[in-house]
């Protein structure tokens, strides 16, 4: 059937499964089931597949699993096995870390040592995962950036969950594994820490958290604002310059006097994203480290009022 189509609706092109380039010596065989899917036509490409899932990401996937388990079954034994019990209470249940009494030490599986396996499962799954990110770009011989910005996450993960705890000599300083549980633990870290808010590194990571935000919002309306102009079709805008990123730059050059780069704002939203956790990891580090009660330190160094009168 013909489509009524003009150059602004969208018509989704159906040609054979794209499968990609060849890929070098050392990789496993790729699979080359693919399928087509109209809604993700939608979102993004209607092609799904070829999926590389390799050694390390079906070790990754196994260990999810476990520690996914591990922590279900935990939660569904909190409610004495029953199903319609874990279901309401899903979202209060929790996994929690050893009480202080074990320090670094390994406890009994039910005070604390389904916790520890659970962090070792996700641990080990989560780096399997970034080791699989960084080898898959290597065989596309592309650049490493997407796996360093999982690392910069990766390194806020291991701090609060790990790091931090080592150098406080306590598994009891960790996050609980739980939907509200590990939000009551954030609002006690910063409680009893002295309000987070007077952490700098607390302050530098909500700037870039704000700021990735106010970076993607510019950057999607910039190139949402030519796409009539072909600014999103990036290859034709390299190989056929045209008026659309020309015009968005002129845009901003007009607007706020100047303006990024087709490459430079994508370093900017890098940077900025990357930012966000890996100067957030530091703040947490500091805390009952270095820092025992961000108040006390705001009013020492000048940042906070002295206690009122
Ligand atoms: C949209 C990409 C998709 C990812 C999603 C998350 C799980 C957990 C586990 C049932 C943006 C998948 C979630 C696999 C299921 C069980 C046991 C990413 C997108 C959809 N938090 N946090 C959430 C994690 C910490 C805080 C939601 C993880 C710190 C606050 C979700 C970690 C502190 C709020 C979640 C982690 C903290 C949340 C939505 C790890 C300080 C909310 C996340 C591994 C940084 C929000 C009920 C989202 C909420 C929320 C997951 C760590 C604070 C459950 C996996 C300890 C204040 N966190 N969080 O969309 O609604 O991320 O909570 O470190 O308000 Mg959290
Ligand atoms: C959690 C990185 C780890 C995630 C990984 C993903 C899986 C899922 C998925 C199968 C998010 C693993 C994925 C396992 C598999 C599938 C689908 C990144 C994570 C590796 N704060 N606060 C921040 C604000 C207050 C507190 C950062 C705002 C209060 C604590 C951020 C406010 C108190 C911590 C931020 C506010 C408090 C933070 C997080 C306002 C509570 C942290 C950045 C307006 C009452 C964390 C230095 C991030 C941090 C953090 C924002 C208020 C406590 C910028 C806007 C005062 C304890 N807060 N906060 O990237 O780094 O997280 O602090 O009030 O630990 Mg805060």
């Amino acid at each position: 059937m013909a489509e009524y189509q003009n150059i602004f609706t969208q018509v989704q092109v159906r040609s054979p499964a794209e499968l990609g380039v060849h890929l070098p010596p050392q990789n496993s065989p790729r699979g080359t089931e693919t399928r087509f899917s109209y809604w993700a036509g939608k979102l993004g490409d209607a092609q799904l597949g070829p999926v590389y899932l390799g050694t390390t990401g079906f070790i990754s996937i196994v260990c999810f699993v476990i520690a996914f388990e591990i922590i279900g079954l935990n939660m569904l034994a909190s409610v004495n096995w029953d199903p319609v019990q874990f279901v309401r209470r899903l979202a209060y249940l929790s996994l929690d870390p050893p009480a202080a009494k074990y320090g670094l030490s390994i406890p009994p599986l039910k005070e604390g040592g389904w916790w520890l396996m659970a962090g070792f499962f996700l641990t080990t799954s989560i780096i399997l995962w970034w080791v699989r990110m960084y080898r898959r770009a290597r065989a596309l011989n592309m650049g490493t950036h997407v796996a360093w910005a999982f690392a910069a996450a990766i390194w806020l993960y291991l701090v609060l969950g790990f790091i931090r705890p080592l150098f406080m000599g306590n598994f009891s300083e960790a996050v609980p594994f739980g939907i509200f549980p590990h939000l009551d633990w954030t609002n006690n870290f910063s409680l009893n820490y002295g309000n987070l808010f007077y952490n700098p590194f607390h302050m530098l990571s909500i700037a870039f958290l704000y700021g990735s935000a106010l970076l993607f919002a510019m950057h999607g309306a910039t190139i949402l604002a030519v796409s009539r102009y072909g600014g999103e079709r990036e290859i034709e805008q390299i190989t056929d310059r045209g008026t659309a990123s020309e015009r968005a730059a002129l845009f901003w050059r007009w607007t706020m006097g100047f303006n990024a780069t087709m490459e430079s704002v994508h370093r900017w939203a890098w940077w900025f994203a990357v930012l966000c956790p890996l100067t957030g990891g530091i703040g947490i580090l500091l805390t009952g480290t270095a820092v025992d009660n961000w108040y006390d330190w705001g009013v020492k160094h000048g940042l906070a009022p002295a206690a009122y009168p």
